[in-house]
């Protein structure tokens, strides 16, 4: 029996990635002085390390390879990181980023309905925080029982060990549970916990492939017409 959902943050919540992480990363960028400018083109190519420190060392490495990194890579990258969450957890302050459709009367009805909720996620935990406080008030981080995030495990999505860990800290096996996701790298995380999984696309990840997914849907909202099953398998 379904007992808990477990809901990954950037992509499915919330579109946080082109106009949240992508414009903080920029401005963090823009603050200590480099001229490195992230588009939305080059974000997409990026998107596929997931992890904020990662997603820098992976640009270094495959884009601007011109760049003379400082010796202390690490610490230069943590410095650049912790900028960047400063000014994320602004933008979101400043409510720049609502909730996906339909997410808000889902979250709300699974708790009335008794539902276990949980937060997986490779996002900084302030992060959600900031988010959730921004879009459905203070309290809603109580919402849920667990808030996995950032560098809670050291193998970030796709592996498997944040929805791992999450299920150990509830004490519940992946049948009672599944996850929401917007992302080949997520999708992977949760199969691989054996976690059955419902995509919701957004702008940078339709064209993935989402093989193993339970429902692959276009949004969580009602529209005027009814929801567009674009693929997957559609369990009764
Ligand atoms: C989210 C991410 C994160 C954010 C940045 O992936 O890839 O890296 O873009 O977050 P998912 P931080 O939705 O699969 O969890 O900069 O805080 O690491
Ligand atoms: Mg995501």
């Amino acid at each position: 029996k379904l007992s808990a959902l477990l809901f990954d943050v950037d992509g499915t919540l919330a579109d946080t990635e082109k106009e949240g992480h992508r414009v903080a990363f920029n401005q963090a960028f823009s603050d200590s002085g480099l001229d490195w400018s992230w588009d939305e083109a080059l974000y997409g190519k990026l998107l596929k390390v997931t992890g904020g420190k990662e997603r820098i060392k992976f640009y270094l490495s495959e884009f601007n390879q011109q760049f003379s990194a400082p010796a202390d890579l690490d610490n230069f990258v943590k410095g650049l990181h912790l900028a960047k969450t400063d000014r994320y957890m602004q933008l979101m302050a400043e409510g720049k980023i609502p909730l996906r459709p339909g997410v808000e009367r889902l979250l709300d009805e699974s708790l009335t309905a008794g539902m276990r909720l949980a937060i997986v996620t490779t996002t900084t935990p302030e992060n959600v925080t900031a988010l959730l406080k921004s879009t459905l008030g203070r309290d809603a981080i109580k919402w849920f029982e667990v808030i996995a995030a950032g560098d809670i495990v050291p193998a970030k999505k796709p592996a498997p060990d944040i929805y791992l860990w999450a299920m150990a800290q509830m004490k519940i096996n992946p049948s009672e549970s599944m996850a929401f996701e917007d992302s080949r790298n997520g999708l992977k995380s949760a199969l691989d916990s054996r976690l059955k999984t419902l995509i919701t696309i957004n702008d940078y990840t339709a064209h993935e492939d989402f093989t193993g997914a339970a429902w692959i849907l276009d949004q969580l909202g009602e529209p005027l017409k009814p929801f567009k099953v674009l693929g997957g398998r559609v369990s009764s």
